[in-house]
């Protein structure tokens, strides 16, 4: 468990999976170029120490760059990140409120907001501006006061306006909709610079109605401590690095985009909700941290990864209780593609499995199923599942339309999607057809090194 955001950044430097570069650096693409070519060598997280421009501030870049990172913020090994993730996500511990915290060591209300002054970073080439890319937002449900966390990418709009795109189908999005046919804002606090923990809860895959703060509480095995906001009615993290506290305009849109997106290509400008920003608070020196996205695999890409696995796995296992494995792949984005492993008992469960995933709505485009004697990780064995258990006339289901969270440029129309499944598992009957061939005593051969 780590305390907060500088307490888990200690540890990845003992772990060397943190690099300080004392090169000053522009927050326009070079910050980001940085983060891409981590992303791409598999780490490390990068600490920017000075940023032109920025005197006293720190950009903190790619903290979840790889799936080994993601692991370190768990506490977990990387090879068993599913199984230990599907436990703790089900651990749940609600938050404790605390009267104050570092997060208060410096305020800016009425005229000292002012974004202008935060190292907001631009990523990609065709970006139309600077985002806030990984800020956890916290909105409350305006009939319940139950509370969501989430992450919304914010561009910057003014000295006190962002927008805020959460789309109708998020639970955010829900919130700030709800708010405007009471003709009302939705109050809403976006932490940046907080413990893994509460990162990784943000994005699990739980209904609306829960508070994705006990879903942090129980992935970190303590409570997360809040404390009250200076402005509006909503609770943060009390060691946030910063805080922007703000009220989205009803009825307000702003055109939001082009911005280089998780599928790999650069979204359209949308029209997205606004933000009026009430208040900023902060630690002294504070760590500004952004996150990239763009083509996989990124942050974006590795954050995302477990909270679908989890929906995924949770889901097969209830129809094939011998689910072997989920892989969520890495050129699906994490998102479109998954390829699962079962033992089948009857001839034609795969198809139903295919079926259940594709109605999910997490963004599900290709679901690819394989026996159990298929390493789902390994693209050589799914090829060749592909390649000799399936017969492309009767083994692959197409749906033509389905709502769908997604924002893949082949769709027909924005939340659409065709999908399909295929069933590469080998017929039940002659199973002996499609026995693997295998060579006895492979395992005694010791002239050779192995991988
Ligand atoms: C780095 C990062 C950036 C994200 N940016 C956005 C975004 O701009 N808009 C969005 O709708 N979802 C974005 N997401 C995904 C949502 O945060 C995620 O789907 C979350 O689980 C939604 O929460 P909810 O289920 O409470 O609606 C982002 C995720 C990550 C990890
Ligand atoms: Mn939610």
């Amino acid at each position: 468990m780590f305390e907060d955001l500088r307490g888990y950044l200690t540890h990845l430097e003992s772990q060397g999976q943190l690099l300080r570069v004392a090169e000053p650096v522009e927050v326009k693409y070079e910050i980001a170029a940085g983060m891409r070519k981590t992303s791409d060598i598999e780490g490390p997280a990068l600490l920017f120490e000075q940023v032109k421009g920025f005197p006293g501030w720190r950009v903190l870049g790619g903290l979840f760059a790889t799936r080994k990172l993601v692991a370190l913020g768990l506490g977990v090994k990387e090879d068993q990140l599913l199984d230990r993730y599907l436990t703790l996500e089900d651990q749940r511990i609600a938050p404790e409120l605390v009267s104050t915290g570092p997060v208060k060591e410096i305020r800016w209300t009425g005229d000292q907001v002012d974004l202008s002054k935060l190292p907001l970073v631009t990523h990609a080439g065709k970006d139309c501006g600077p985002y806030i890319t990984i800020g956890v937002q916290i909105g409350k449900d305006p009939e319940t006061g139950v509370r969501n966390l989430s992450i919304h990418r914010m561009l910057l709009l003014g000295k006190d306006r962002l927008s805020l795109w959460a789309p109708a189908d998020h639970h955010l999005g829900r919130m700030i909709l709800m708010a405007e046919e009471k003709k009302r804002g939705l109050e809403v606090a976006t932490a940046i610079g907080v413990d893994p923990a509460i990162i990784i809860g943000s994005q699990a895959k739980v209904p609306y109605g829960i508070d994705e703060f006990h879903v942090a509480g129980g992935l970190r095995g303590a409570p997360v401590k809040l404390t009250k906001c200076e402005t509006i009615d909503v609770e943060v993290p009390a060691s946030a690095e910063i805080v922007i506290e703000g009220v989205t305009v009803p009825g307000e849109r702003v055109a939001d985009g082009p911005y280089g997106e998780y599928p790999g290509c650069y979204s359209e400008a949308k029209q997205a909700p606004v933000l009026k920003v009430t208040a900023i608070t902060m630690r002294q020196n504070p760590i500004y941290q952004t996150a990239l996205t763009g083509m996989p695999v990124t942050e974006n890409h590795t954050l995302i990864e477990y909270g679908n696995a989890a929906v995924v796995y949770r889901e097969v296992k209830k129809i094939v209780p011998e689910v072997k494995a989920v892989h969520m792949t890495p050129g699906g984005t994490f998102r479109h593609h998954v390829v699962v492993s079962i033992k089948k008992r009857s001839q034609e469960e795969a198809r139903n499995v295919i079926l259940a995933l594709l109605s999910l709505g997490i963004g599900l485009k290709q679901v690819t199923m394989v026996d159990d004697d298929i390493n789902v990780f390994d693209p050589l064995e799914v090829e060749w599942a592909l390649s000799t258990r399936m017969q492309p006339d009767k083994d692959i289901i197409i749906i033509p339309r389905i709502a769908c969270s997604t924002l893949d440029p082949s769709c027909p129309a924005p939340r659409i999607t065709a999908a399909w499944g295929i069933d590469a598992t080998a017929p039940m009957k002659e199973r002996w057809r499609f026995e693997k061939v295998e060579i006895p005593g492979v395992d005694k051969v010791k002239y050779l090194k192995g991988k």
